[in-house]
């Protein structure tokens, strides 16, 4: 019966073929449980294109044949074809027919709430100064280690969703660090009794998470949908879902997302709108905000009986000369400084809600990356670029280039600290990918190039909370998070850790220092 179905359906459309059912057949089969039957996830990521950017065909053949080591992927080599593995290769990096809807019906309904985590104490579990915690981010096996920044001893380590994304984000106070992964889930963990409070997943493919600076909200910046969500820091309960449009209803990926902290906003970088979004937090919201979009919604009558006074989380858009793929805030948040695509980065002022000026930057400059200091009484910023082998140096007053910095290949991370008299910036890309160079913040030279693990990339540099000590990754599942003497750098401790991608210390971030990206 089903081999006459089968056959009436590909008579029907010919284009049908019998592999084209195997495929499906197998997806549901071997897939579906895990990935769910419609490639959104559930425990297992979404295998839609969107969210497999970062897996290379051959790589996911691999993983589909083998499995992937200290997670729940079998191997399939033993009941799948090397030819059916291909199909389904193929399969899930075809885009769906339709984007799925990923709405408030959606997101509360994979809300997590933990009740083992409810009127936990308000003091730590462990003995160590809570402001000079680490939080690793082992993206090998998707855990996390909380570490001790004093003794440098892991404290506990945890599993996390898939594939986390962008620096873990830390409430004011510092108990509490959220993750967000690239699948949209967002966790929150309370460090102080070392136990999840509640997930959510805000999204299909999501891009960062940020946290308000009175502690109260999270919103999170999509890629699939195209939206912003807001959320009750508390329990991640969804408050407000914003759709990414313009006037004329073009919708947007959002690039990112962060909190602009004195001015109670967050703001987000669009990818499909040649605008800047800034979003109030503040209740009664400040003038200003909103007025477009509540215009906009009153024509299509999305607004009636609306008291516009009354409408939490207005959004403020600012033209800007060019898409926004990555940005950095200067120290109080009235600029930001965000890349273009024609080597020139854009300075744009918040408060006059306009582009002010333009920076020569060639390459493709990692400015959420960026750093400022003190050099011979002037603010500069330094940014390392995913182009090109240069650190470049700005003068934030003047917006000329004070110095490029020839490095041994393109960087990704750089990292200081305000007591510290230097700058550290990894060389992510080609052949010496294994090189760290330290930069003397004030001659700007490169005093030192470390190469701790020859042939594995060391990436992405995070101080202590004194500036002390400077603790690096080797990206590798073989891999370790190395302490260095910031002043002498000799190395003091290595760590055998998974991949540890970041490395986020509470004191740095939650003062939103200088030296690090917050
Ligand atoms: Fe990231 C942060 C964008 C690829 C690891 N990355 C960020 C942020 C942005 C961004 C906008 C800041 C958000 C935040 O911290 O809240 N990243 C992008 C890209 O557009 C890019 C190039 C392509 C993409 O597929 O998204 C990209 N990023 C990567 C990687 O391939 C990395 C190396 C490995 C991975 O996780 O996929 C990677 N990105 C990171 C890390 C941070 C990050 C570790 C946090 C840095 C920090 O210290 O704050």
């Amino acid at each position: 019966m089903k081999k006459i179905f089968l056959s009436l359906l590909i008579l029907a459309f010919p284009g049908l073929s019998l592999a084209n059912n195997n495929v499906a057949e197998n997806f549901k089969t071997h897939c579906a449980s895990c990935h769910g039957e419609n490639r959104l996830g559930l425990m297992g990521p979404a295998l839609l294109p969107q969210n497999l950017k970062r897996l290379r065909k051959p790589s996911a053949i691999k993983v589909i044949s083998k499995g992937r080591a200290a997670t729940q992927m079998p191997a399939f080599n033993d009941k799948l074809t090397d030819t059916e593995i291909n199909s389904l290769v193929d399969y899930i990096y075809t885009p769906l027919a339709e984007i799925p809807a990923w709405g408030m019906q959606q997101i509360r309904a994979s809300q997590i709430i933990y009740s083992d985590a409810e009127n936990l104490p308000d003091k730590p579990v462990w003995n160590a100064d809570p402001m000079n915690i680490f939080t690793v981010v082992e993206l090998g096996d998707h855990h996390a280690t909380i570490l001790n920044g004093d003794t440098f001893e892991p404290i506990h380590r945890l599993a996390t969703r898939f594939a986390l994304h962008g620096g873990p984000k830390y409430s004011p106070d510092g108990r509490y660090v959220y993750f967000g992964s690239r699948d949209g889930w967002i966790s929150k963990y309370d460090i102080y009794n070392l136990k999840l409070v509640a997930e959510i997943r805000a999204g299909i493919n999501m891009r960062n998470i940020a946290v308000s600076s009175d502690g109260r909200f999270l919103i999170a910046g999509n890629y699939l949908p195209h939206t912003l969500v807001v959320l009750s820091a508390k329990d991640l309960s969804p408050i407000k879902i914003i759709e990414v449009k313009n006037r004329q209803g073009k919708t947007s990926r959002v690039s990112a997302v962060y909190d602009a902290a004195p001015r109670n906003t967050f703001v987000a970088a669009l990818k499909d709108l040649k605008e800047v979004w800034e979003i109030s937090y503040e209740t009664p919201p400040p003038m200003g905000f909103g007025k477009w979009m509540h215009d906009y919604r009153e024509k299509a009558g999305e607004n009636a009986g609306l008291d516009r006074s009354k409408d939490q989380f207005p959004v403020r858009s600012i033209k800007v000369n060019d898409y926004l793929d990555d940005f950095f805030f200067n120290q109080s948040y009235e600029l930001i400084i965000g890349s273009s695509r024609d080597g020139k980065a854009q300075v744009i002022d918040l408060d006059l809600a306009r582009v002010t000026n333009t920076i020569e930057l060639p390459g493709m400059p990692h400015l959420s990356s960026g750093i400022t200091w003190n050099y011979q009484g002037h603010t500069v910023l330094a940014t390392p670029n995913l182009k090109e082998n240069a650190v470049s140096i700005i003068d934030m007053e003047t917006w000329k280039t004070i110095k490029r910095i020839k490095t041994l290949g393109p960087g990704f991370f750089m990292r200081s600290h305000e007591n510290s008299n230097y700058a550290w910036v990894d060389v992510f890309f080609g052949p010496n990918k294994e090189a760290v160079h330290i930069i003397d913040k004030q001659s700007l030279e490169i005093v030192k190039t470390l190469k701790p693990a020859p042939g594995k990339t060391a990436a992405h540099v995070e101080f202590d909370k004194t500036g002390e000590h400077a603790l690096l990754s080797i990206w590798d599942m073989d891999g370790a998070v190395i302490v260095y003497d910031a002043k002498t750098f000799a190395e003091i401790k290595r760590l055998p850790m998974k991949k540890p991608s970041g490395k986020y210390n509470v004191h740095n971030k939650i003062t939103r220092s200088a030296g690090t990206s917050h």
